[in-house]
């Protein structure tokens, strides 16, 4: 079974876009659950794509293309994960990556995961002004809302300081709940701005959002 992981893993690596479908397609075949697929496969190649673009033996237009690689075999998976979807409704969840930033392939799998466990998903997209996300959480009042800001990049993140002081300002603090996360977020970061949790991957997204609902 680690052989398919490894293969996922290096179609990713590899940038061969046609190869991640097919191997995703293996994948689902031999029933390998769907999550599996995703961590234990594309995402770690993912990661060591981005290791590799820090030691500069990769560069954008490779990245580029595994990410492409990436989101093909996530529309493969996307129905699939949304099959074991709770009915429950666990709340309304708006989804973005914070403004300046364009990084979604972890905000889209957060928020597919999400979508997969009894959440009402609302994606935002990518490059979100924080003014247009407070809007869509008043918007949505009544409901348990929980921001799922993204953010990849130590420039962006500084937006979620932001946004947290703008939904003080704005007084809806205490009917929303804030969940960050991406690679430079860290839990000392989400203390220091006083947001709610944030998560590695995107199972563990799923469990700390239904904890701090
Ligand atoms: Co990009 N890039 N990039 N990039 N990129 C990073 C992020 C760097 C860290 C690489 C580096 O230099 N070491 C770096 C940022 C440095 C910094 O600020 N510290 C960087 C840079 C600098 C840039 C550009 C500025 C490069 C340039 O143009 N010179 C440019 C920025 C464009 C912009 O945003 N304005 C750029 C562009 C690109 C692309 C377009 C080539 C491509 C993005 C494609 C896309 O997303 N559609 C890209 C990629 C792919 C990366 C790396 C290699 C991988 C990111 C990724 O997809 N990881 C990344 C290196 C890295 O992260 N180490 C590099 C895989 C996913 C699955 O992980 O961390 O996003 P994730 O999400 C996880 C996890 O964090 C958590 O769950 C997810 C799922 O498991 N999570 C949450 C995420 N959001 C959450 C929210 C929650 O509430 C809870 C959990």
């Amino acid at each position: 079974m680690s052989d398919i992981f490894a293969e996922l893993a290096q179609a990713v690596e590899k940038q061969n876009i046609a190869g991640a479908v097919e191997k995703t397609k293996e994948a689902l075949s031999k029933n390998v659950a769907p999550l599996d697929i995703i961590q234990k496969g594309l995402a770690a190649g993912m990661k060591n794509v981005g290791e590799r673009f820090e030691k500069g033996e990769l560069f954008l237009p490779q990245i580029m293309m595994s990410a492409k690689a990436m989101n093909e075999a996530m529309v493969l998976l996307t129905p699939e994960l949304a099959k074991s979807s709770s009915s429950a409704s666990a709340g309304v969840a708006i989804s973005f990556v914070q403004e300046g930033d364009i990084h979604d392939i972890g905000n889209r799998l957060v928020s597919t995961m999400l979508g997969a466990n009894g959440f009402e998903v609302k994606v935002l997209g990518v490059d979100v002004p924080n003014e247009k996300v407070v809007e869509e959480a008043k918007a949505a009042k009544g409901s348990k809302v929980l921001l799922v800001g993204s953010a990849l990049m130590t420039t962006s993140m500084l937006g979620q300081k932001d946004l947290m002081v703008m939904i003080n300002e704005e007084g809806i603090r205490s009917k929303v709940k804030c969940m960050f996360g991406g690679a430079p977020v860290s839990k000392a970061w989400i203390t220091e701005i006083g947001a709610d949790g944030t998560a590695e991957n995107a199972a563990e997204a799923v469990n700390v959002a239904k904890k701090i609902m």
